[in-house]
């Protein structure tokens, strides 16, 4: 059976398979050098074979044919060995990943599997994805994830051939981004005393929790992914949900009373204040943020800004007065602007949550839509574009079981069948509108996250769904066909080790 997730563009097999041996060799296009390497130590460990680099006769080659653009490529396996052809290296990179597919699913192991016959089916691909953006959302704020845990998941993203890794990098209950101009947002706001466990009735862990990445761990993280063709897109969270930001930094906030870093999960009603000095700061670190990810885009949350604080506080007031706004809202999108054009200058592009639609959105802002679609058919008329993150399907901390009670308070489920049947195109809009839509992406918030196995679980198959509905044209997508070739590729789940979800 040949199951490849994301389902091709178009696959066609034959009868008779392609058999590797000891002296299989690979032939490059200079352009692909990078691919060959990364292929060559994916295929060495699990095969034993030396996979050298062949002038002539070899059994993988990898062309450059400048008709295929972008991440497009063609793979064709037959009694001759397997050819693929791209017009970049993001395209060669995606056939090896389909190329893994193709073989065995210990090819995913970690040891050498003597004995295992290496063939591949005879078959001819022609394939290009559906959207650019085919993401996911990391929460690591809530819950620290190690930077070798990070690394790993880029790898299954890659396999999945996703091609956007979104870190969340700061929220309420910790900053974990080093900013070397303001070391306290790591020292005190990467800290929280305690971790709440249960909402209601309330329950905590009795212990602190902690981390952070050095910039020079995020470098990392940033070119190990550039090496798999997946984008980073950083996001620092303003002008809510930065409670450990002002228990470093009391100046940024709106009253004289003390916050902690939190341990309690929710919206939270301690805001930055909309001060020239904030505005600076939050420029200031977007700096450093730019100077770590080299991706256009860059996330400054914008999501769940209770304005209580603004409405009680005379300078958030006045500055509205000068301002000319008429009301928090208008506010919050003049603050979300500073940040706007800052970024602007600096040639790249600001992307924020549904919520900094609602004051009026800043130019060339892109909106990330978790809550309605209504807020996607908005920005789309009005030129912007949108990356499609709803609430309603794309929630991987929503629980995924129909038959178990759901373990969070939140009260969505979102089944697999349920990921796969989400239209990211929202009802109403024009082909030409729809061009704005970038693509779609899943979240992982990790209130309830708290460990790497709880991760794995939380988070396969369904992002394999999530992966195939970004990638294969909609006329392409069958569930019933989908978990046929997943029965198989939870094998190769299996071998590299993902603790994936039983369901059903
Ligand atoms: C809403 S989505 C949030 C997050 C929570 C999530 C939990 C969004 C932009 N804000 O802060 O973690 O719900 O499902």
């Amino acid at each position: 059976m040949i199951s490849v997730i994301p389902q091709p563009f178009s696959l066609t097999a034959s009868s008779g398979q392609y058999t590797f041996c000891e002296d299989s060799g690979i032939q490059f296009d200079p352009e692909f050098e990078d691919v060959f390497e990364t292929l060559r130590s994916e295929l060495r460990r699990p095969t034993g074979f030396e996979w050298g680099y062949a002038a002539g006769n070899a059994s993988i080659r990898l062309q450059r044919d400048a008709a295929l653009q972008g991440e497009a490529y063609e793979l064709r396996a037959s009694d001759e060995g397997v050819v693929i052809r791209a017009g970049t290296a993001h395209g060669a990179f995606n056939a090896t990943r389909t190329l893994l597919q193709l073989l065995p699913p210990s090819i995913f192991g970690a040891n050498c599997s003597p004995g295992t016959v290496w063939s591949v089916p005879y078959v001819t691909i022609k394939d290009e994805p559906r959207f650019s953006w085919r993401g996911s959302h990391f929460d690591v704020s809530r819950h620290f994830f190690s930077k070798e845990f990070i690394l790993r998941y880029i790898d299954l993203l890659a396999l999945h051939k996703l091609s956007v890794l979104h870190l969340h990098l700061t929220d309420d209950q910790g900053w974990r981004m080093e900013i070397k101009r303001y070391p306290r947002l790591t020292e005190i706001g990467s800290r929280r005393s305690d971790t709440m466990l249960q909402y209601d009735p309330p329950l905590y862990s009795g212990n602190a929790h902690d981390g952070f990445y050095s910039q020079e761990d995020l470098c990392e993280i940033v070119a190990y992914a550039r090496r798999r063709f997946i984008t980073v897109v950083p996001e620092i969270d303003m002008p809510g949900h930065v409670t450990a930001a002002l228990a470093a930094y009391p100046d940024l906030g709106n009253t004289s009373s003390m916050v902690e870093v939190s341990k309690d999960w929710g919206v939270i009603n301690s805001v930055l204040n909309v001060s020239d000095e904030t505005v600076t700061f939050f420029q200031n670190v977007l700096d450093e943020v730019i100077e770590i990810f080299p991706s256009e885009f860059i996330h400054i949350g914008g999501d769940e800004c209770p304005k209580d604080e603004w409405r009680a506080s005379p300078d958030a007031q006045a500055r509205m007065m000068r301002e000319g706004l008429e009301s928090e809202e208008e506010l919050q999108s003049w603050f979300i602007r500073q940040m706007e054009f800052h970024l602007r200058n600096k040639g790249r592009r600001l992307i924020g949550w549904s919520e900094i639609l609602e004051g009026g959105l800043a130019p060339v802002a892109a909106l990330m839509v978790w809550l309605g679609a209504d807020g996607a058919v908005e920005a789309v008329r009005s030129g912007h574009d949108v990356v499609m993150a709803q609430s309603s399907h794309l929630y991987f901390d929503y629980g995924q079981d129909p038959q178990l009670p759901n373990a969070t308070s939140w009260l969505a489920k979102s089944t697999l069948s349920n990921v796969y049947s989400y239209n990211p195109i929202p009802e109403g809009v024009s082909a030409e509108e729809a061009k704005h839509v970038l693509g779609l992406q899943y979240q992982v918030w990790t209130e309830y996250i708290p460990t790497e196995a709880r991760f794995d679980h939380m988070v396969f198959p369904r992002a394999c769904a999530a992966a195939e509905i970004a990638w294969t044209q909609a006329d392409r997508l069958d569930f019933s066909d989908f978990q046929g070739r997943l029965s198989l590729h939870l094998e190769r789940l299996d071998s590299l080790g993902v603790r994936y979800a039983v369901v059903g």
